[in-house]
Formats: structure tokens, C-alpha cells, sequence
């Protein structure tokens, strides 16, 4: 090394040094919600007396782990570096653990109440032993007070007081799991973050510290799985080398709770295991999968399970042997059920039929097998019953099979939502599908009460959500999709969460403990959905966007083999008028729910007009509750969900000197996206609707910048 840059080093580390020092931190997004820095100095020190020193009895790598956040977590908060305590040795203790793990949480009798909450579930108490005062963190398993850590730290980082704490939790749901699309060679299907997360030409030599970051994260929201890799699966993950890998990865998330599962390919047994085929009811094929379950659990003892995606968009399945969804299931059920794994059974299915609706083709291939499903199979079915849309009413298996454990799956990458450019807060969404009312059970069915078991009382449930996680620093691509992840954790947990609540956590955590400025924050947030739909796809339309890619629109697109995979397919648009008749002068894909939802839906006077155009084909002069006609409310739908982006700019500006300017620039360049991208769609969509309305656009509805010719041939850029 040369003189010179040897006398710089010095320079430079003192440089950073003191950056470090000042609290300058890079705010790259990386630490997302699990920020620790300092608490105003009021703060402080009313918490002061409650968390004086710390008590995490007893060794295993959860209590490590428990102790590692704890002392991370009130010594950046406090500011000062919390005391380690052996035993309760002075006032204002946080004593954390199991009756078993520790002789103080033991002392406290609190053994019957929490084992009827489960290793998940957790108290946080303020009590008082030997005359002194704590908080205790307890849980029947050193998961649930591990979870019991990550809420104290969160209520200490949205700035609640500490005093009287007596706090009960328990998850609702028993699986909490993120599906990631990974590909092996790195690439993620649907990822708008970067590459993987698993480096799997590194593993299992090399596991990047990574990777315990992302399992703290899921554990400070409660995600307690992880399916590795991507539904349309490579059967090579099956194999003994990548099972190392697998493993490798298992033994980092093992501290905090998350198992993992991987996505199967069905047909496995013949491309891994040279069998001639791969049918379930063949002895050597079940022999097979058994084999392979067993090799697994011997790395991999905790293994959750499998996911698979069967006979569908040409995926290897049963069908190919004339066997059911139920045969295949049941099969791999079989093989994981002596090691407490289980099957997630995609519901994504939809084989075209001569006058077939996609919309019902699911409810028809598996509602007749309501019943037949081994106890470790659960039902994998998306919100919806097409595809992930910004808008769909919920799908009609949720009000159709009772004898069966279904788990919605949910997507968290923004794969038809503007990717990782568009602002948009998805637990509005959520809580939408959450609350329908299924009608199975008569009124109040809903989709949370259908799945949290409480309708029917099923054991296992769970819920599933894609990943928008990748190698971007910030995790998520934009900062505030970091906030979908948090909320899915979240209502996984806890599916009755309000999404308000959500948000000001998020917030509160991520961005600014400054009241005001949060509320702001918070507002745009839960603006952001409805402004989304509004620019995208109103009035109940669904899938017209880009084919491939699914970026920005294409409404006019018809040239795909399957009618199924065409934007005409769906919105009918014709020189009547507009939408897709699902009632009985159409597919009468209404006739999958229940009344008196579905007559609702079926009477063109009493569907929500949300999902006006996704039941009904509407003339373009119909009068909306506004009183205007369809065309003019599309087209100023459309508007307004452009002049809701321009808002949030403005507001967002005007946030400038209340944000760090690293994150507050980088929201900004995407909002400027943002922006582009809903101009885009009002333009292109309401040009090429126009070819069939023949109506001019409204007053107040801005001229289009381009021909239809241009929006034609032009892909929206990302
Ligand atoms: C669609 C995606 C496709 C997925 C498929 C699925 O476009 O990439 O493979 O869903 O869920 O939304 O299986």
C-alpha cells in the first residue's frame, strides 16, 4: 500500500466514525421498522424506572436471540446500554422467558394461562417479586416470548407507556407464512426488489447474515414460515445438494421461529427419482415421496411442509393420471404426516371449458371435494377468483367448502399494483377481503371467521402471503412497500387488525415518531388503495393490463392463445357498453356465492358499484349513484385517481424537512413514477374505451397527451 493511502484510512474511519457517533446513520431503509434510535429525552426517562436492567434466564439459541434484540433494541431507544442482570436484583427488571427456561417467569404461576396460549402466544405483565418491580415477558415457548420482546420494543418505539402493563396475545392463525417466487439461478418471478435472498451457489458454506436479518423481521411481526422457492418449482430442490442448502438456511431462521417449506414440483419422482411416473396412487411414487420426506426431516427436523401448484398454467399434476386435486394432495399428506409436515394445495386452477368463466373455474374443479382433504392438507386459494387483481370481489371458496382448512393466499409483491414504483398500502385491501361476508353461515360468515376456524372450528390454519422481498438494500424496492410486509405479519397474527392501527405503527416505527407528521403519513397510506384502483381499474374492471409483464395498461390486447389470458376477455367493452355479465344472461359465475350476497352481485340495482363491471355488462349511459353515466364516472374515476398521486406529491413535498432526505428523495422519485404511470392509464384506457362509448370525455377530465396508436405499441417503462 502507498504512503498516501495509508495516511488516509485513519482519516477516514475517524470520519465515520463520528458520523456513527452524531447518529448520522445511513437511512438506506435497511433496518426497517426495527429502528432503534434514541427516544426524546421526556421519554426516556418515564421509561427509565420500568426498564432498568435486563433478565433473560436460562441458554438456547432463542434466548440468545431474545436477549441480542433486547439489549440492542432499549440501548438504542434509551440511549445508554442496558444492564445484563443474572437474577432480579434491583427495581424496573425486564424478565423475559418460559417457566422452564426461567425460575423468575416460573415464580409467577402464570403456567395455566399460558398454556392455553400457546408456545405463540405471550403475556407482558407488570408484576412485582420479592417486593420489587418488573415487567415480565412470558410465554409457555421461547418463541412466543420471543414475540413478546419484539412487541415490548414496539410499544417503546410508537412511544406507549410501560406502567400497569397487562398485555395477552396469541396468534389466530397457526401458519403465517411468505411464499417466495425464488428461482434457483436467483432471479424471482413477480420480484421487484432485486435477486434472491438465497444465495445458493454460497450455500450451505456461506450463509449471509442476511438472512437472520430477515428472520428478525418476520419474527418481529409474527411470520412464523418461509416457502423458499418459487410455485412453478424446479424439481432440483429435492435434491441432496440443494436439501444441504435448504438446511443451511433452516438452521438461521430456527432462532426466531420461522420454519421453512418448499414449493414441489409433482412431477419430482420421475425427473429426481428416474421413476417412470408420477402418479399418486402408484405404491413406488408414494414409496418415493416418503423416502424424500424422511431425507429431509433428517436434515431438517422441523420442516414445514410442502406447496404446490398442480394442473395448472402447465404445472405437472394428477390430472395427467386422470387422479384428483384430493388424490395428490392426500398423497404428499401421507408422506409428511408421520413428521408433522403439511401440504398447501393451490387452489390457482383453471382449465378452460367450452363457455367457461376463469371466475368460477376454481370453485368448480375444487368444491367437490369439500371433505375429502387428509387433516395436514390445507386449501391454498387466492383472494380472489382470477388473479391478484387491484380490485376483486372474494373468491367463492371461501363461502363454499366448510369441511376443509382454507388458507387465503395473499400477494404481497406488487405484481398488477405498479410493481415496487407505486405507493400503495395493501391492508386496505385486505381488510376489504377480510370482512366480505361469505353468507355461508348466514350473515356475518366472513372470510376472517371462515379461516380463523372460528366458523368451523378447523385445527389448522393459516394464512399466506407472496414476497416482495429481495437483495435491495431496502428490502422492498420502495420504502413504503416495506409497510405490506409488516401488515400482512400483522394480520396473519391478528386478522381482525384494523389497518389505521397498522399503518400508525408502521409509521410511527419507520419514518417519524412526530405525531402530526405521522398522521399525515398515515393518511396518504390509506388513500393510497382506493387512488390506486381509481387510476387502474374502476368500477369492478379487472385484468387489462400489459400482458407478460403486467406493468401499466392494455385493454385492447387479444392476440393470446387461451381467450383467458386476453384484456377483452374480461371487460367486454362493445358499442353498448361495458363489463363482464357473470349473472345468469352470462357465465352466472354469481351463482358461486351464497344468497343473499349473491343476488346482491346478480341485481345490477344492488352490486356495489365496485363491482359493477365485474358482474354486469353495463350500457354506457346507465346512471351511477352519482347520477352521472357510466362513461362520464369512468372516465372522472380515472381522473381522480390521478389528481389523489398529484396530491400525495404535494403532500409528501411538503413533508421534506421532516423525513431524512435520503428516504424522503428516493418515496419522491417514485411518486414522480407514480404519477406517470396513472396519466398513462387514464389516457390509454379511456382512449381505447372511447373507440367504443363514442362520448366525449367529461368536463374536468384532462385531454390525453398521446393517440391510442401511441399507448398501442408503447409498453409502459419500469
Ligand atoms: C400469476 C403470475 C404468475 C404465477 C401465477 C401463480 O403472473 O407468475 O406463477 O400467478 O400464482 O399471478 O401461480
Amino acid at each position: 500500500m502507498n504512503q498516501r493511502r495509508k495516511a488516509i484510512i485513519p482519516v477516514l474511519s475517524f470520519v465515520i466514525a463520528s458520523f456513527m457517533s452524531a447518529g448520522v446513520m445511513a437511512e438506506d431503509g435497511y433496518r426497517l421498522w426495527l429502528r432503534y434510535d434514541s427516544l426524546p429525552k421526556q421519554t426516556v426517562e418515564r421509561y427509565r424506572p420500568h426498564v432498568a436492567s435486563l433478565v433473560v434466564q436460562g441458554r438456547s439459541p432463542t434466548l440468545a436471540a431474545i436477549r441480542e434484540e433486547l439489549v440492542a433494541g432499549l440501548s438504542g431507544l434509551l440511549g445508554t446500554k442496558v444492564a445484563v442482570a443474572a437474577d432480579l436484583d434491583r427495581d424496573g427488571a425486564i424478565i423475559v422467558g418460559t417457566p422452564r427456561s426461567s425460575p423468575l417467569i416460573a415464580r409467577l404461576r402464570l403456567d395455566h394461562l399460558l398454556r392455553a396460549l400457546g408456545p405463540e402466544g405471550y403475556i407482558i405483565r407488570s408484576v412485582r417479586l420479592d417486593g420489587r418491580r418488573a415487567i415480565a415477558i412470558a410465554s409457555d415457548g421461547e418463541v412466543g416470548a420471543l414475540y413478546g420482546a419484539f412487541h415490548l420494543l414496539r410499544l417503546m418505539q410508537t412511544v406507549q407507556p410501560l406502567d400497569d402493563l397487562d398485555i395477552v396475545e396469541r396468534p389466530r392463525l397457526r401458519l403465517r407464512i411468505l411464499n417466495h417466487w425464488d428461482n434457483l439461478d436467483g432471479s424471482i418471478e413477480r420480484g421487484y426488489a432485486g435477486r434472491s435472498l438465497w444465495n445458493w451457489s454460497e450455500l450451505p458454506a456461506r450463509v449471509d447474515q442476511r438472512l437472520r436479518d430477515y428472520a428478525r423481521a418476520c419474527a418481529s411481526v409474527g411470520i412464523n414460515g418461509s416457502v423458499l422457492n418459487n410455485v412453478n418449482a424446479d424439481a432440483r430442490i429435492l435434491s441432496a445438494e440443494y436439501l444441504r442448502k435448504v438446511a443451511a438456511i433452516a438452521d438461521a431462521f430456527r432462532p426466531y421461529g420461522v420454519r421453512v417449506y418448499l414449493s414441489i414440483r409433482f412431477s419430482a419422482p420421475m425427473e429426481l427419482g428416474g421413476l417412470p411416473t408420477a402418479d399418486p396412487l402408484d405404491p413406488t411414487v408414494a414409496a418415493w415421496w416418503r423416502q424424500k420426506a424422511d431425507e429431509i426431516y433428517s436434515l431438517i427436523p422441523d420442516f414445514g411442509g410442502f406447496l404446490v401448484k398442480a394442473d395448472s398454467e402447465g404445472q405437472p399434476g394428477p390430472r395427467t393420471y386422470r387422479r384428483t386435486h384430493a388424490d395428490g394432495a392426500n398423497m404428499l399428506a401421507a408422506a409428511l404426516a408421520p413428521h408433522g409436515g403439511v401440504v398447501m394445495w393451490r387452489a390457482f386452477v383453471y382449465d378452460p371449458k367450452p363457455g367457461y368463466d376463469r371466475a368460477a373455474a376454481a370453485y368448480d374443479s375444487l368444491k367437490p371435494f369439500d371433505g375429502k382433504f387428509a387433516p395436514n392438507v390445507l386449501l391454498q386459494v387466492k383472494n380472489g377468483p382470477i388473479d391478484f387483481q387491484p380490485r376483486e370481489p372474494f373468491h367463492p371458496l371461501f363461502g363454499a367448502m366448510p369441511k376443509t382448512q382454507l388458507m387465503p393466499e395473499l400477494q404481497i409483491t406488487q405484481e398488477y399494483l405498479g410493481f415496487s414504483n407505486h405507493l400503495v398500502f395493501l391492508a386496505m385491501m385486505w381488510r376489504e377481503f377480510l370482512d366480505s361476508d361469505t353468507y355461508a353461515e348466514g350473515p356475518g360468515s366472513t372470510v376472517a371467521k371462515v379461516i380463523d376456524g372460528s366458523l368451523y372450528g378447523q385445527r389448522l390454519t393459516g394464512m399466506a402471503g407472496v414476497a416482495n422481498t429481495g437483495s435491495d438494500r431496502n428490502w422492498t424496492g420502495h420504502h413504503f412497500a416495506q409497510a405490506n410486509w409488516y401488515a400482512f405479519g400483522r394480520l396473519a397474527w391478528d386478522p381482525n387488525l384494523a389497518p389505521r392501527r397498522i399503518a400508525e405503527e408502521w409509521v410511527r416505527m419507520t419514518f417519524t415518531r412526530d405525531p402530526a407528521t405521522a398522521e399525515r403519513i398515515v393518511r396518504m397510506m390509506l388513500e393510497s388503495y382506493e387512488a390506486l384502483v381509481d387510476y387502474m381499474t374502476p368500477l369492478g374492471l379487472h385484468h387489462i393490463m400489459w400482458p407478460g409483464h403486467h406493468y401499466g395498461p392494455a385493454p385492447w390486447w387479444d392476440k393470446a392463445e387461451r381467450p383467458d389470458w386476453n384484456s377483452v376477455y374480461y371487460h367486454r367493452a362493445d358499442a353498448r357498453g361495458l363489463g363482464f355479465d357473470r349473472t345468469a344472461t352470462g357465465s352466472d359465475a354469481v351463482s358461486c356465492y351464497n344468497p343473499p350476497i349473491r343476488d346482491l352481485f346478480a341485481n345490477i340495482a344492488t352490486c356495489p358499484e365496485k363491482f359493477l363491471l365485474w358482474f354486469h355488462h353495463v350500457p354506457w349511459d346507465y346512471r351511477l349513484l352519482s347520477g352521472r353515466t357510466l362513461w362520464d364516472e369512468l372516465a372522472l374515476r380515472y381522473q381522480r385517481g390521478v389528481d389523489w398521486v398529484r396530491a400525495a406529491r404535494k403532500e409528501w413535498d411538503a413533508l421534506a424537512d421532516r423525513i431524512d432526505a435520503e428516504r424522503h428523495a428516493e418515496v419522491a422519485r417514485k411518486l414522480a413514477i407514480q404519477e406517470r404511470d396513472a396519466v398513462w392509464w387514464r389516457d390509454a384506457v379511456l382512449l381505447y374505451f372511447q373507440t367504443f362509448a363514442k362520448r366525449p370525455l367529461p368536463p374536468g377530465v384532462e385531454r390525453p397527451a398521446h393517440t391510442l396508436d401511441f399507448y398501442m405499441t408503447t409498453s409502459l417503462k419500469w
